[in-house]
């Protein structure tokens, strides 16, 4: 799979950011496309459970916007993060993912947003290894530990996933 040598502005800052707070993961940018967790699975080579879907939620009752890191194998039950975050959610709208986090779907990071979110973390991801999360493209992304997830996000574990119906 082909990577990109030099990162994009997006990519980089992102890059940046985990350097500055201590994080060493690299950022790999491929020239086809990691926007979707199948496509992200595939460019790297790993499973789709491995893949962090960064998912911006809106509380129904405030406002207040909820992140989701969640397995790329699952789907979030709104129902169940409604419960944690105290009033009902809705999925948010690709304007406002892009003013909570400062990037469009597909490519939100797990962290450098503007304001903090509030936000928990899918029990599932913990039984990997390594982790592969967007990198502020979508064509970027970087591995991570769960245990640097965590450290990154100050993300609640919970379980989020829908029961298969
Ligand atoms: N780069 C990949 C793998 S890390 C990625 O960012 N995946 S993601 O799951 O975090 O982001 C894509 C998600 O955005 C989709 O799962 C979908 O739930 C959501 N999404 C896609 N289109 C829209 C839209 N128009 N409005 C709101 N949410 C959307």
């Amino acid at each position: 799979m082909e990577t990109r040598s030099t990162l994009s502005p997006s990519a980089q800052k992102v890059q940046e950011m985990l350097r500055a707070r201590g994080f060493d993961c690299p950022v790999v940018e491929f020239t086809e496309s990691t926007r979707t967790s199948a496509e992200a699975a595939e460019r790297v080579g790993c499973s789709l459970g491995q893949i962090v879907k960064s998912l911006i939620f809106r509380g129904q009752t405030t406002g207040k916007p909820v992140l989701v890191l969640t397995s790329g194998a699952n789907r979030v039950d709104e129902a169940v993060i409604g419960e944690y975050a105290g009033e009902p959610i809705g999925r948010a709208d690709a304007e406002f993912v892009r003013a909570v986090t400062g990037f469009a779907i597909g490519g939100v990071p797990p962290l450098g947003y503007p304001q903090p979110v509030e936000t928990y973390l899918d029990e599932d991801l913990l039984q990997y290894e390594v982790l592969w999360a967007a990198a502020g493209t979508p064509n970027a992304v970087f591995p991570l530990t769960p245990a640097q997830l965590q450290a990154m996000t100050g993300g609640r574990v919970a379980t989020v996933k829908s029961k298969p119906t």
